[in-house]
């Protein structure tokens, strides 16, 4: 019995070793806010100036980004969460357009949350085409926390989802200079299979963006960097937490 209790100590101290604290990972406080948002990709509504902001995104090793930012605004109401996306960019390349594309092999923004676990969770993308991504990520995590090995279930379809971009600039057309493309989006809780979320609940999630152009290698951005190659790890997630 003796032995049993210190084995379960034991694991209970590498844990808290090892994976990654809450405390060690951005938080967001988000606002519920009236929808008076016309989804036109225009970031102009009153709302939109109410609402959370995060950004700007850092490299995902975590060193800081001096062009080319990344900010999300962020706001919830009784029926949906709202994303406003804005990525400053001189060269918007992109030609995918069908949903669930490999979006990443070009320019895209993702967002992956989580209601519950960090072994599963929504995997959102959307494109200056207008180009969405939606999937189911279960991604099994080694006792430091550390994804082994991810599967996507490709079938799931965020089916009340809304979005729509406004790229200031020529999309493919490498001869000028761009400057940004929005993205404005409403996903539905009943998306995310929960009711809306009551005041002081802590979902985990993060955002992301591969920004190319050029020759330049792509630059993998991130709001919580994941200091690995990929940004399927999920214990570097951050917080995201709803106000009254
Ligand atoms: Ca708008
Ligand atoms: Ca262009
Ligand atoms: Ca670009």
């Amino acid at each position: 019995m003796k032995r049993l209790s210190s084995s379960i100590l034991l694991a209970g101290i590498a844990l808290n070793c090892l994976v990654p604290a809450i405390s060690q990972v951005p938080e967001v406080a988000v606002p519920k806010l009236p929808d008076r948002v016309k989804l036109d990709g225009v970031l102009d509504d009153a709302a939109w100036s109410k609402a959370a902001k995060v950004g700007p995104f850092v490299n995902n090793d975590g060193t800081a980004i001096d062009d080319e930012r990344t900010f999300v605004r962020i706001f919830y109401t009784g029926e949906a969460l709202y994303l406003g996306w804005e990525m400053s960019d001189r060269d918007i390349e992109a030609t995918l357009v069908k949903r669930d594309s490999r979006f990443w092999e070009e320019e895209v923004v993702e967002f992956f949350l989580t209601t519950g676990p960090l072994t599963r969770y929504y995997e959102l993308q959307w494109n200056p085409l207008g180009g969405v991504f939606d999937a189911i990520i279960e991604n099994r995590l080694d006792a430091q926390g550390k994804s082994l090995k991810f599967t996507g279930d490709w079938d799931y379809t965020a089916r009340g989802m809304r979005s729509e971009v406004k790229v200031a600039g020529t999309v493919s057309d490498p001869s000028d200079r761009d400057r940004s493309w929005t993205v404005e989006v409403r996903i539905p809780f009943a998306d995310l299979n929960t009711a809306a979320p009551a005041a002081g609940t802590r979902w985990r999630g993060n955002f992301y963006r591969f920004n190319r152009g050029g020759n330049r290698p792509a630059q993998k951005q991130a709001w919580s960097p994941t200091r690995d190659a990929s940004f399927h790890q999920p214990s570097r997630f951050g917080t995201i937490r709803f106000l009254p």
